[in-house]
């Protein structure tokens, strides 16, 4: 039985694509944990205190699922807490390259049976990504929809809409 899974990512911000995977994912496993990256680049919009905090807000419902961070290797916070899945989303074949290359790889560094399990994008989130979204959003672009109210907010808030 695979029962506790990872889902990772920089989620700066989380878009509705990232929380229909959650979502999707917690009905799959016992326990699913959002693992935030410490630092993706140093051009955050938020920081990992704030990515964290909404990303909880926004999982609220969600019973089975918990927030926490990491830095360094994804491989080592995998094997350090004992995930049996790590859960991936696609979007496109682009996306594909990039995670095929990063699943052997990690494949490798993992100790243990650790798989890679990917959900396909729902149809309505597939051009979704967070940089698009920052971008159209600081243009003052209409986002609603495609991010939860709750994150509209933040944005609205950094972007001093
Ligand atoms: N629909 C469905 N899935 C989506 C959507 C969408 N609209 N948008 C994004 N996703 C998926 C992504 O494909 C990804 O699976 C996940 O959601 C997170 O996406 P992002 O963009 O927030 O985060 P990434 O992909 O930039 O995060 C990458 C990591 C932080 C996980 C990665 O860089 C990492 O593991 N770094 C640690 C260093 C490491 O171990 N390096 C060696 C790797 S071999």
């Amino acid at each position: 039985m695979k029962n506790k899974a990872l889902y990772t990512g920089s989620f700066d911000p989380l878009t509705n694509g990232h929380l229909d995977i959650i979502t999707r994912a917690s009905k799959l496993y016992d326990k699913l944990v959002i693992g935030v990256i410490v630092n993706p680049s140093k051009n955050s919009l938020f920081t990992l205190e704030e990515r964290q905090e909404m990303i909880r807000k926004v999982t609220a419902d969600l019973p089975n699922v918990e927030v926490d961070h990491f830095s360094g290797l994804l491989a080592d916070y995998v094997n350090e807490n004992k995930f049996d899945v790590v859960v991936r989303g696609l979007r496109a074949t682009t996306d594909f390259e990039y995670e095929i290359q990063m699943a052997q790889m990690n494949a490798r560094l993992y100790e243990g049976s650790v798989e890679t399990i990917f959900l396909m994008t729902s149809p309505s989130y597939s051009f979704l990504s967070s940089s698009m979204i920052k971008e159209v959003h600081s243009l003052g672009g209409c986002v609603k929809g495609l991010i939860p109210e709750i994150i509209l907010q933040y944005m609205d808030k950094k972007n001093k809409v």
